[in-house]
């Protein structure tokens, strides 16, 4: 006999799980729809699977603990957080993924190559998964889960073949929840403010960028993208403040995402995301543009380089990074073109900041500062040290 969703929803919050973020899947709908409508967990409606783990990961170092939810169809596009984030930074995140394609039942073509690869994906990752079946008590699952990623801090996965629970009926709790209290308020066209812009002179470099950034924010929590910027943050040496990302490649905003909204006292949070990384990862603007977070400050140092990998060109001077947040519902956004707007292109920033989320594009030149290693610190010892200062206990 099908299990009811319900039962699995409630193990999930009963084993502190605070916050699910996810890509639907028709065999995952109910627990998408109890989360929509839930005030008893945080839920990210993610625009790909990658910047689910990612935000996950992120309400962890916030004191949260995260899963993430996604068809396995998804699943590729979630190896590169949880191989280069959650793996080696032992954050624990909850992997619910659907299993389209389960080797032996009908299923649509496509889905049977990733169906057959699904638990070989979860062993060649070292990541226990447990298969739920109808005899399986959901609550022992999702508990002795939950338990090795605190006692282990490594991710944890549920598959949850087709069929196994009930259709939620059309008038199920949750959804008529969901319909009366939707979770994001569409913005009126008409409201879209315009980008301002600053300059003057010539451009400066990221040291030059970042040590305005970081005159003008001392206190800042802030989550930097992999290559040079995180070197460059982590060089400061600021292990309380600033979580200097190594891998997981364009979701640094996502993982601030998930702190924002799981840090204690609301505190602000920011970005220093690179061109390269939110070109790769342009979604994202959509999920935090919408999901509003008061707090969030996005600043983009543009190169027009992928300049950790040996200075190519990005396609950036063909995209405005401010005008696209815009449309994506950021609040504000401005670019900054030249050294002698710096100091009033950041206090622009600070002035804005605290209602919505602010997107800053500074363009830099390709000069880099010498020298600079990765982080002194492990990994563990990163992610860490940072949770416990979000936390107050660093
Ligand atoms: C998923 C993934 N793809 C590619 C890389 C290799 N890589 C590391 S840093 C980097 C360049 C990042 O470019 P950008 O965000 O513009 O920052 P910059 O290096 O210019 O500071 C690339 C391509 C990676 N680490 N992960």
């Amino acid at each position: 006999m099908p299990l009811d969703p319900q039962v699995l929803f409630r193990a999930l919050l009963g084993a502190g799980i605070t916050g699910l973020a996810g890509v639907p899947c028709s065999i995952l709908n109910h627990l998408t729809l109890e989360a929509e409508a839930s005030p008893e967990i945080d839920y990210i409606p993610a625009s790909v699977e990658g910047e689910a783990v990612s935000a996950a990961a992120g309400m962890w170092l916030g004191g949260g603990l995260g899963a993430a939810m996604m068809q396995n169809s998804g699943l590729g596009n979630a190896v590169n957080p949880l191989a280069s984030l959650s793996i080696p930074y032992e954050i624990p995140v909850l992997m619910i993924v659907s299993w389209r394609g389960e080797p032996g039942k009908k299923d649509a073509v496509h889905h049977y190559p990733m169906g057959a690869a699904t638990p070989g994906l979860f062993e060649l990752l070292d990541i226990p998964a447990t298969v739920l079946r109808e005899e399986t008590d959901l609550d022992r699952a999702v508990s002795d889960a939950v338990a090795y990623m605190r006692k282990e801090r490594r991710p944890a996965a549920l598959i949850v073949p087709r069929g196994l629970f009930q259709k939620p009926s059309a008038d199920s709790e949750g959804e008529g929840a969901r319909r009366a209290a939707p979770i994001l308020a569409r913005q009126a066209a008409s409201d879209t403010p315009s980008v301002r812009a600053f300059g003057g002179g010539e451009l400066p470099s990221r040291t030059e960028a970042l040590g305005a950034w970081l005159q003008r924010y001392p206190d800042a929590l802030a989550v930097s993208t992999t290559g040079f910027m995180s070197r460059e943050v982590s060089s400061h040496g600021m292990v309380d403040r600033h979580f200097p990302m190594q891998g997981s490649m364009g979701f640094a905003s996502a993982i601030a995402l998930g702190l924002e909204r799981s840090a204690p006292g609301g505190r602000p949070v920011h970005v220093l995301d690179g061109d390269g990384a939110l070109i790769m990862r342009l979604g994202s603007l959509a999920t935090i543009g919408a999901l509003a977070p008061r707090a969030f400050t996005h600043v983009v140092v543009d190169n027009g380089t992928y300049a950790s990998t040996g200075g190519q060109l990005t396609v950036s001077p063909h995209v405005d990074f401010p005008a696209a947040a815009l449309a994506c519902g950021y609040r504000a956004a401005a670019h900054c073109r030249g050294a002698g707007g710096l100091e009033g292109a950041l206090e622009w920033a600070a002035s804005e900041a605290g209602q919505g989320p602010v997107l800053l594009q500074i363009e830099v030149d390709e000069r880099e500062a010498e020298g600079l290693e990765r982080p002194a610190l492990s990994p563990q010892e990163i992610a860490l040290a940072f949770r416990d200062a979000v936390a107050g206990r660093g």
